[in-house]
């Protein structure tokens, strides 16, 4: 991203044109970062609460009493009977920088010996699975995408959520590639595509069985592939003999003929490129499915060739040096709570976590009280009146109304960063471009002065943003090579050590324990789980709660607004207005019986909660499934609710990650 500054102001920002996968172009919200940091509403400087918790009424005090009251708060705690581990931080993708993401805060929790956080929210359960099949969250490189002859966009709203991929896949197009979406709504992206699979949500890993069904029923195989870099083919065999096409059809609702069609299509190109992401995981099978998916391009071979394969991440690749930055041999042996469960801990201490009651809350980079699922139970225990809360922000968030003490933070233009990336092979460095807005600070900087404060005097709460970012690059092995930190200040980004074109399993060379690609796994095994590619229903669905999915037939997915970066941007106003109001896009033929007409008011709701949306009814959605464009913030909304009202607390069959959109509702009429 390129600032143009203007005496000391940010006035532009814009993409880099020398940006080999970027291309000179932003997305729809951070195109809107000036507005962002210069907006009237941003924190400037320290708050104490003044009034009841939640109501959002604050005083604004100096860096020396906020740091001075919250010193005095978790030493009290961490010196009480129930220890340090009553102290909890909270934090994810507000930044997904380095240093301000997971650096000094991680030193300083270890070394104060509070309990860890699982950060599980987002992409955990489709990690493991690929960790399953092919060893490491990394695949075959978008770069490469002009070059294949199929593109399926499997459960990804591309051109919302990971636009820079789109000219690729345009290119692939113009070269006659077909481009397929995979989803259970037409999205944008599906709109756009050549042909849209409207699939039942969860079903995907039934999906994927079925293909490779009729890819070894009718021999649309890789002999020398399967023979050279596989394991467990004849599991894997007698596994999809299971799923024939009318098995799959009754599963995932797409017809018998449809899925053979796929299934020869995918079977008879040379490199199909299947573009996986996190929303497809959501669901209780949902790591399974990743893994399922991502067997694929083994039997076919198309691991070989540019542009074939899969691609969930290429997270993996960036392999900083993350324990020299972030210590955890600073930490005694604590316990560890998993992020998704926040409702829980806060609430019933002795749900599962074990240990004493979590007393005191540090949130940075996250907005809880909107994006966390069962949100009621997560704003019950915000409330608690004997809850410490801090709250490191760059605005008045849902979450920071519940705070003690709000911190002000700097932006991406204020400070400091190292950045990977999870869908292209380019390290960048974010070098601030003007001073901090106001009082402002990096998080780094106010977990350096906290921990002074606190007198933990420690050397490794000395370091400052660009040590650390020498020290994340310096032992960062092969990947990195030749990437420093002063070619870095120089170029601003750089591709990272690996070859051109990338093609990682092209001879095999896949990261697991027998080096081949696992369609049997005995990691899974040693789980208790099925070490062969599997179907798992979602938890809420007639095959699993029949009774449930009686009273409440219909599945929300409640994935971003376009608009909408989760929780952020949803306070900048052209983007908001550009969101229009809560909305829930529901089928015709699910809106009649219904008496839901189009414009009106509903209320979507289950056993967990409700929130209230205006209807759109449209055939963009499967018979079924209904959508609520997200993650609103209460303040915004007309009853103080969002879709996570009604999302639940349940884990993943892998990585302990969300099931937002395994999430069974009812919609009726407001009036
Ligand atoms: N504009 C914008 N961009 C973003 C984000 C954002 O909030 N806004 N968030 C960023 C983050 S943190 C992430 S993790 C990524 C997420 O990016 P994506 O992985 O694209 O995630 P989602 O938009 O949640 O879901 C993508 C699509 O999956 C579909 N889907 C849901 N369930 C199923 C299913 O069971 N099967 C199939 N086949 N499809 C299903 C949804 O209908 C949706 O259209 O995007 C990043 N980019
Ligand atoms: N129903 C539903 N729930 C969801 C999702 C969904 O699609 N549907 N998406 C899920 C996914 S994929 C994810 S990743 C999570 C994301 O959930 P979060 O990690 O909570 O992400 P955001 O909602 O973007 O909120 C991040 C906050 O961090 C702040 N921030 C940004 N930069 C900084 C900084 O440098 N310092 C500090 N102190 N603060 C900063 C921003 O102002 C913002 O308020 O939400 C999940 N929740
Ligand atoms: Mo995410």
């Amino acid at each position: 991203m390129l600032v143009t500054i203007e005496n000391g102001r940010a006035v532009r920002v814009a993409g880099d044109p020398a940006h080999p996968f970027t291309q000179g172009f932003l997305c729809a919200k951070v195109n809107r970062y000036v507005e962002r940091t210069y907006h009237a509403d941003r924190l400037t400087q320290p708050l104490r609460r003044a009034g009841a918790k939640g109501r959002g009424e604050f005083v604004p005090i100096s860096w020396d009493d906020a740091l001075g009251d919250i010193a005095a708060r978790l030493t009290e705690i961490a010196r009480s009977v129930d220890g340090p581990q009553a102290i909890l931080p909270y934090s994810y993708a507000g930044t997904m920088g380095l240093v301000q993401g997971s650096s000094m805060d991680r030193r300083f929790f270890h070394l104060l010996g509070a309990s860890k956080l699982d950060r599980t929210i987002c992409s955990m359960a489709g990690t493991v699975g690929m960790r399953m099949t092919v060893g490491a969250n990394i695949g075959a490189d978008a770069e490469g995408i002009p070059e294949s002859d199929l593109v399926l966009l499997w459960g990804t709203n591309t051109l919302t959520s990971n636009p820079h991929l789109w000219p690729f896949v345009l290119e692939a197009r113009r070269r006659g590639a077909p481009i397929l979406a995979i989803d259970p709504l037409r999205s944008r992206t599906a709109q756009q595509c050549d042909e849209w699979i409207p699939i039942r949500p969860g079903t995907d890993a039934a999906l994927a069985l079925g293909i490779m069904h009729v890819l070894f029923a009718e021999s649309l195989v890789d002999r020398r592939y399967l023979d050279d870099y596989t394991l467990g083919e004849d599991r894997l065999r007698a596994r999809v003999a299971e799923y024939p096409p009318e098995r799959v059809a009754g599963i995932t609702g797409v017809p018998a003929a449809q899925i053979v069609d796929l299934a020869q299509r995918y079977g008879r190109a040379r490199a199909a490129f299947i573009r996986i992401n996190y929303g497809l995981q959501r669901h209780a099978g949902g790591g399974m499915a990743v893994r399922t998916i991502a067997c694929l391009p083994a039997i076919t071979g198309h691991w070989r060739r540019p542009g074939g394969g899969v691609q969930l991440s290429t997270s993996a690749n960036f392999t900083f040096d993350k324990a020299t930055v972030e210590r955890p041999d600073l930490s005694p042996p604590v316990r560890t709570i998993n992020m998704i469960r926040l409702g829980e801990a806060l609430t019933q201490p002795d749900a599962g976590v074990g240990g004493p009651p979590v007393r005191a809350l540090v949130v940075y980079n996250s907005n809880p009280a909107a994006v966390a699922p069962d949100r009621s139970a997560v704003l019950r225990g915000l409330a608690r009146p004997d809850l410490f809360t801090v709250v490191l922000e760059h605005f008045q968030t849902d979450t920071a109304d519940w705070a003690d003490i709000v911190l002000p933070a700097t932006t991406q233009l204020e400070h400091w960063d190292l950045h990977l990336a999870y869908g292209h092979h380019y390290v960048t460095l974010n070098q601030p471009s003007i001073a901090p807005v106001g009082d402002a600070k990096p998080n780094s900087e106010i977990f350096r002065r906290l921990a002074q404060r606190m007198g933990i005097d420690h050397p490794a709460m000395r370091d400052d943003d660009c040590t650390l970012i020498r020290q994340a690059l310096e032992g960062g092995g092969r990947n990195l090579h030749g990437v420093t930190f002063d070619a870095l200040v120089e170029r601003g980004w750089m591709r990272l050590a690996v070859p051109r074109p990338y093609l990682p399993f092209a001879e095999g060379g896949f990261q697991t324990p027998s080096g081949k690609c696992e369609f049997v796994s005995e990691r899974l095994e040693a789980l208790g789980l099925d070490p062969v590619p599997t179907y798992t229903p979602p938890y809420e669905s007639t095959e699993r709660a029949p009774e449930l999915a009686q009273r409440f037939p219909l599945t929300l997915i409640s994935s971003p607004a376009h608009q909408f970066l989760n929780s952020t941007f949803v306070n900048i106003d052209a983007l908001r207005r550009g969101a229009r109001e809560p909305e829930l896009v529901i089928h015709p033929d699910d809106a009649a019986p219904r008496g839901i007409a189009p414009g009106s008011r509903v209320v979507v709701h289950n056993d967990r909660g409700e929130f209230l949306a205006t209807a759109r009814v449209e055939d963009n959605v499967r018979h079924g499934t209904v959508w609520a464009p997200s993650v609103w913030w209460g303040k915004f909304t007309a009853d103080g609710r969002n879709a996570n009202h009604t999302t639940s607390q349940r884990e993943t069959d892998l990585g302990h990650g969300p099931v937002f959109y395994d999430n069974l509702v009812e919609v009726t009429p407001a009036d």
